[in-house]
Parts: C-alpha cells; sequence; structure tokens
C-alpha cells in the first residue's frame, strides 16, 4: 500500500534492526541513497545492514562506507524492516529472498511494480536522493559529511549534474543545502567522469556505429559484443548521442550475453518510457531501458520500431 513520508518515518522509528537495499545493477542514486540512510539510521542507534546483489562498479568507490555493502548470502532472521530503494523489491535480486522483514520501498520510478508492503513513490522527485533528503528531515535527523556526500551524488547524478528536465527548484535548494556539510561539487564529479583509457577510445567505436532512422529523430549507436569485450562499462555512452542536432531519442543497444541485448533510450520529448514498458522494461518519461532476449541485431530492430510507431503515436495525439 502507499504511505506518505510521515507515515514512512513513524515505521523506520519503530525498527531497531534494518536491512537497506538498492537495485542490482547499481547506480549512484541507489548506492548513495542506501549510504545516506544507512549513516543517518546508525547515527540514531538503529542496527542497520546494508546489502547489494552485485559488484559496486569503481567509479562510485568515493561514496563514504561503499565497502560496508555485503552480498546477500545468507538468511538474516530477526530484522524488522527492509528498506528497498530507486526500485521495487524483486529488482534487488537475492537480497530479497534473504529476509521476511516487511518492506518499506522508497522510489521514484513511474514504473515500481507497486509490490512492497509499504511505498513511498514519487515521481515528480529526480532522485532517490532527493527523497531520502526528505525523509531525513522528517525523522528530524541532521546532515554530517557523509550522509551529505551521498544523498548529494545520489541526487546529481540523476538529474545529469542539474542539466535534466527532472531538475527542479528543490532539487537546486537540496544540493545546495548539502554544500553546507562540505560536499565539495568538482571532487565527485571528477570522481565520477574518471574513465579508464580503454572506455574512452572504445567510445570512438561506439560513435562510429552511429546511424539516424525517422527523419533524423532518432540515433541509434551500438556496443556490440567486440567493444563491450574492450571496455569495462559503457556508462555514460548513451548520452553522446542524445547531442546529434535534430535528435529527439538516442538509444545505446548493447551486447549483454548472447541473446540478452540491453537498451537504453534518452530523450528529449519523446516518451521513451512507454517504449521500454511496452518491451519489457521501465524507468523515466526521458530516460529508460530494458533488457531484450534476442541477439543484437534482433534487438536494434525491435526497438527501432517501437520507437517509430510510439513516435508517430505521440505526434497524432498532440
Ligand atoms: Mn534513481
Amino acid at each position: 500500500m502507499e504511505i506518505t513520508i510521515s507515515e514512512a518515518a513513524a515505521k523506520i522509528k519503530k525498527a531497531n534492526s534494518i536491512i537497506i537495499a538498492p537495485h542490482v545493477n547499481p547506480d549512484c542514486d541507489g548506492l548513495g541513497s542506501t549510504l545516506g540512510l544507512y549513516h543517518a539510521l546508525t547515527k540514531k542507534g538503529h542496527k542497520v545492514r546494508i546489502f547489494v546483489d552485485d559488484d559496486i562498479p569503481e567509479a562510485y568507490h568515493f561514496l563514504p562506507g561503499w565497502e560496508l555493502f555485503k552480498k546477500p548470502d545468507q538468511k538474516i532472521t530477526g530484522a524488522d524492516l527492509f528498506i528497498v530503494l530507486d526500485a521495487e523489491p524483486e529488482r534487488t535480486g537475492r537480497v530479497n529472498k534473504i529476509t521476511d522483514a516487511p518492506i518499506l520501498n522508497f522510489d521514484h520510478h513511474r514504473s515500481n511494480t507497486r509490490t512492497a508492503d509499504f511505498l513511498y513513490l514519487a515521481p515528480y522527485r529526480a532522485a532517490t536522493g532527493e527523497i531520502i533528503y526528505e525523509l531525513l528531515a522528517e525523522l528530524g535527523i541532521e546532515f554530517d559529511y557523509k550522509m551529505a556526500v551521498s544523498v548529494y551524488a545520489a541526487i546529481a547524478t540523476d538529474c545529469g549534474f542539474f542539466r535534466y528536465s527532472n531538475t527542479t527548484e528543490f532539487t537546486m535548494k537540496a544540493a545546495g543545502d548539502l554544500l553546507g556539510y562540505g560536499v565539495r561539487p568538482n571532487i565527485i564529479s571528477e570522481a565520477l567522469e574518471q574513465r579508464k583509457y580503454a572506455d574512452v577510445k572504445a567510445i570512438a567505436d561506439v560513435i562510429n556505429t552511429i546511424e539516424l532512422y525517422n527523419e533524423g529523430k532518432i540515433a541509434v549507436a551500438g556496443a556490440d559484443k567486440d567493444i563491450v569485450e574492450k571496455c569495462s562499462s559503457t556508462e555514460g555512452f548513451v548520452d553522446l548521442v542524445r547531442v546529434i542536432e535534430g535528435v529527439d531519442v538516442a538509444v545505446l543497444i548493447k551486447y549483454a550475453a548472447d541473446n540478452v541485448t540491453r537498451i537504453s533510450m534518452r530523450s528529449k520529448k519523446t516518451d521513451v518510457a512507454a517504449v521500454a514498458e511496452k518491451l519489457g522494461g521501465g524507468g523515466h518519461v526521458r530516460a529508460s531501458g530494458c533488457n531484450l532476449e534476442m541477439s543484437f541485431h534482433e534487438a536494434r530492430k525491435k526497438v527501432i520500431q517501437a520507437l517509430t510507431r510510439e513516435m508517430a503515436g505521440q505526434e497524432n495525439a498532440d
């Protein structure tokens, strides 16, 4: 059931032993939100354990306490509350199976499947980090440096460092407030922008694959098996495609495994969450994705078709 932020805060106050987890394939919003809440609740005397069913990318090792994340290897008994951040409980992977505690879910994805016992869903928030900021105020917990860095990084990354359309007055005010606790934006963006030599070289390969469709409104780039094997991360590649003049939707098609292809979409106008949902994925209106169980080339064709159809439909609706 959906609850308010103050009802959520009341549930947290009553819980002694708490488990927190973000989604698999963790991003800075999920990890930063988890750590921000971890530091806050630990300070208040709660017994908190944090789990993620994945490795944590090196780029996020600047987050204070990232090494405290455990893999969900065994059952946890006696937890009072399981807090899931930035996705629905199923997306925490095996963490969802190690505890029977009631689930309290905070999320800003419209595509949330609403399976948690208690859900605070705020699709108008740019990041789950913003929700944590709101939650800590509700809990009456004052920020310290570690909490501020974690929550700032969560917010800043999900709004493209205050450039995306989800950036609001609230986003800027929250971030501004966090700077008051010693956060240095340049240190965080430098840590996040740093790339491996091989990955920067791989950008050239990906850029070379760009093709335009639908009268130049769709730009598609591909990272096939060869490219994926050469580099450690394709994070941010889709944003390089997004800047092309006249392009509404940028797509990155990425080899994930034989017959599994990962699709990432960014748009300026088109509702790409609607497209992702039709293909079994989800996300936000202007940033979404899905995994397709088909070959790289089949997936490429399928996505271009689905997007062209959606764009025609949305134009007719205007
Ligand atoms: Mn997020």
